[in-house]
């Protein structure tokens, strides 16, 4: 079967943002599309000759084409080994755990995660280091050189790979294995958090409804959260991944996870209610009428991650991408633990965790994991708050309140803007940065401003900066807004506003969120002057 070496041009804005390249399913499936941004990937990262790489993906409709595509590719450039999840699906937190269990070279994930999926919706392609992290900004980088300047890209002329049978193929001299996507994964969450204690959980008839959204989640929580844990047969609903996610949006967030959502504030309420997005990375945790911010959930499995065997031994330190709430800093303070900063994207936690300076890290965007992988990871942090739920046989809303009386609660809320004209993003954006020096002192409605500036990251593990991560203001009496414009969409441009007010009177404590917040969406407003630059009047999305 001989290898082909193709011509081609490159392509224009293949600029991987925070979790590799996501773009329209129909601009992936253009005539070599995929196979130039494959190719970037092999050469960006110095040649893939001799090495082994993981390859797996959401089952989002084209993923077991593109594998097909990236297995051949593989093969064409000389590398030794690739290990597939059967049938092509891996979770990203998996994927990731292979690449380190596996001692790979790194891996291949397909997903555009939480974005919808199908012909008319959106797909995705990231590369993950050896250590089973995202790329870092420096590989990201070298692979978008690379697209630019890209001529030509190898493939084996061979027919396709079954990857429905788990065993050993071979594709010209390279090696396909296919190994069942659940399995290790599943040891690993044993060797982390009591299984037992979650197994007389449930036993004693504690109820929960696990939405997988029609996504990868869907074999891995049916059989940890139901075959291993025993849970009732039902706990898991859209469990069986489709190509559009039930044409649905596998975003768990209070919107898009709405069946989860009316089962939990409903009549009959199970007790604890989680989702799962696209590809298993982002959680969203619910108790019975009670939805908790994801920057609360950091900070709740912060102050009591020492239940689980893990972490029995207490915690480094945690760190949380700027724009996450600072709850999780009031909580390390108390721990006499380091809170790193860092800016929004998993890859930033990477160093740290392989520095062992942090345990645990999150995003208020869904996302929570600690050193387990180099991702974050859904189905662990659900599994981490059902060991903690098992230890202190309290419920989700007692827990919060017992850690709100303790360190103060932090509102929050995050108001997305989305496919707005990309100039018009950019022209808020920058009209905001000219004036951030002057705003110190400043009165913007009822708030006076006392810190404003943009973020810029010193990665306190290799040195390296990022600049350009956000602005960022601080209110007197602990408000605070964040701007920033999305790495992640697929249409024009995402603005997120996120919004933050400290409370500490234990009095206040159980107020109406949105109303707590208003005064700082009210002074995010006139500060950008958002409505005016892009005409838009509310956000798309309230999370
Ligand atoms: C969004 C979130 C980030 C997250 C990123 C990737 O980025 O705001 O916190 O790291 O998605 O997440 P995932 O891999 O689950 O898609 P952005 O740039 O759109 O704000």
């Amino acid at each position: 079967m001989p290898t082909q070496i193709v011509r081609t041009t490159p392509i224009e804005g293949q600029k991987p943002g925070t979790s590799g390249l996501r773009k329209q399913t129909a601009v992936f499936r253009r005539p070599h599309f995929l196979e130039n941004y494959v190719q970037a990937i092999f050469d960006g990262i110095g040649g893939i000759e001799g090495k082994t790489l993981i390859v797996g993906g959401d089952g989002r409709f084209y993923n077991d084409q593109a594998i097909q595509i990236i297995l051949r590719m593989a093969a064409a450039n000389g590398a030794t080994k690739c290990i597939v999840g059967q049938g092509g699906i891996l979770s990203t937190p998996a994927a990731s755990h292979l690449i380190r269990l596996r001692k790979a070279d790194g891996g291949l994930i397909l997903s555009a995660s939480h974005n919808p999926g199908g012909p008319d919706a959106d797909f995705g392609l990231k590369y993950n280091g050896r250590n089973g992290g995202p790329a870092s900004e420096r590989i990201t980088d070298e692979i978008f050189q690379r697209t630019a300047t890209l001529d030509f890209f190898k493939i084996a002329a061979c027919d396709d790979i079954d990857l429905t049978e788990i065993g050993i193929q071979s594709v010209e001299s390279m090696e396909v294995e296919i190994v069942d996507p659940v399995a290790d994964y599943a040891t690993l969450m044993r060797s982390i958090v009591n299984f037992d204690k979650i197994h007389n959980l449930f036993a004693n008839g504690f109820t929960m409804c696990f939405d997988a959204m029609h996504a990868v989640t869907g074999p891995y929580a049916h059989a940890i959260l139901e075959d291993m844990l025993g849970a009732a047969k039902g706990t898991v609903i859209n469990g069986i991944p489709s190509e559009d996610f039930g044409k649905g949006h596998p975003d768990p967030n209070p919107i898009w996870a709405k069946q989860l959502m009316d089962k939990m504030y409903g009549t009959d309420a199970p007790d604890f209610g989680a989702a799962s997005d696209g590809d298993g990375d982002r959680n969203m945790i619910v108790g019975r009428g009670a939805y908790i911010t994801p920057s609360d959930s950091l900070a709740l499995l912060t102050a009591k991650a020492h239940l689980a065997p893990a972490y029995r031994g207490g915690l480094a330190g945690v760190a949380r991408s700027m724009p996450t709430s600072r709850a999780v800093d009031r909580v390390a303070d108390s721990l006499g633990i380091a809170c790193y900063e860092t800016p929004t994207g998993w890859k930033f936690f990477g160093n740290l965790l392989d520095a062992g300076k942090v345990t645990l890290c999150g995003e208020e965007s869904a996302g929570t994991g600690s050193d387990h992988v180099r991702e974050k990871d859904g189905l662990w942090a659900v599994l981490l708050w059902l060991n903690i739920l098992a230890e202190t046989k309290m419920s989700v809303t007692d827990l919060m309140n017992d850690l709100w009386a303790t360190h103060g609660r932090c509102y929050y809320s995050r108001l997305d803007y989305e496919a707005v004209e990309s100039d018009k993003a950019t022209q808020m954006i920058n009209g905001l940065q000219a004036k951030l020096g002057d705003l110190v002192g400043q009165k913007i409605g009822t708030l006076d401003i006392e810190t404003a500036d943009e973020f810029s990251y010193l990665d306190p593990v290799d040195g390296s900066t990022s600049a350009n991560q956000g602005l960022r203001i601080s209110f007197v009496g602990g408000a605070r807004v964040v701007f920033r414009l999305s790495g992640t969409g697929t249409q024009g441009a995402t603005i997120r506003i996120y919004l933050e007010q400290l409370e500490i009177n234990p009095n206040r404590l159980q107020q109406d969120v949105m109303s707590v917040l208003q005064p700082v969406r009210d002074a995010a407003l006139i500060l950008s002057d958002l409505v005016a630059i892009t005409g838009r009047t509310a956000p798309d999305v309230i999370t």
